[in-house]
């Protein structure tokens, strides 16, 4: 069977803000009812999600064919090559690789709140590293300064917004920084990107 009639199974969480990318980047190309979410608790050692990525880490996606392909930058290439196009992310030249930069640097945002909320999961109280926790957050503020000072076009769904909306939804929804206020025309791209790419609010951890 060819490989794009090929259904997938994605290892995530509906909560996952990397597996959220995953997610919207399949809507946005067409892909989602190829895909079936097979949840994963990335803290249970006998879940098989360690046999499918040593690292643990979600999303990983299944192909019938036995491979499993993560992480999600590597999944989203491969819809992308999937499907054909260069919706999200150019074939080729600098163009391609200044997209590719900037997702990392929204990618970034989001493993540094990660590792704020898993500083708070993983000890305990009174045992958090402070120098820690500022330097995590160092990363996120200057991120967040580079996106207010050259935001995306809203009118445009590539894999930097897709990267970014997801960073920011997970900062709405764990609150390790407040990012609002000091970003204001960030805050007024994610608005109108939300209100107007249907992923978006179809990948909400409670969307019906
Ligand atoms: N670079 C990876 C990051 C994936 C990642 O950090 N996923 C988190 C959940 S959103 C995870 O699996 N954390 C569990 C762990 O680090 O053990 C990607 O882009 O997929």
């Amino acid at each position: 069977m060819s490989p794009i009639l090929q259904p997938f199974v994605l290892r995530s969480t509906l909560t996952s803000p990397f597996g959220r990318k995953v997610r919207m980047a399949a809507q946005v190309l067409g892909l989602s009812d190829r895909i079936i979410l097979m949840p994963a608790d990335t803290l249970d050692e006998a879940d098989t999600l360690r046999e499918h990525n040593p690292l643990g880490k979600i999303p990983c996606l299944l192909l019938a064919d036995g491979s499993v392909l993560y992480d999600s930058r590597v999944i989203i290439e491969f819809m992308q090559e999937l499907v054909g196009g260069e919706t999200l992310v150019p074939a080729r030249g600098l163009a391609r690789y200044q997209v590719l930069t900037r997702a990392a640097l929204a990618d970034g945002i989001t493993d540094a709140a990660l590792l704020l909320v898993y500083e708070k999961r993983f000890r305990d109280p009174g045992t958090y590293s402070e120098r820690w926790l500022a330097h995590q957050r160092g990363k996120i503020t200057r991120a967040l300064a580079a996106f207010e000072n050259n935001p995306p076009d809203a009118g445009k769904t590539d894999l930097v917004a897709i990267a970014l909306s997801c960073a920011l939804g997970y900062l709405d929804w764990r609150r390790p920084v407040e990012w609002r206020g000091p970003h204001p025309r960030l805050a007024a791209w994610f608005a109108e990107f939300a209100a107007r790419e249907p992923a978006f609010e179809n990948t909400r951890a409670d969307a019906s």
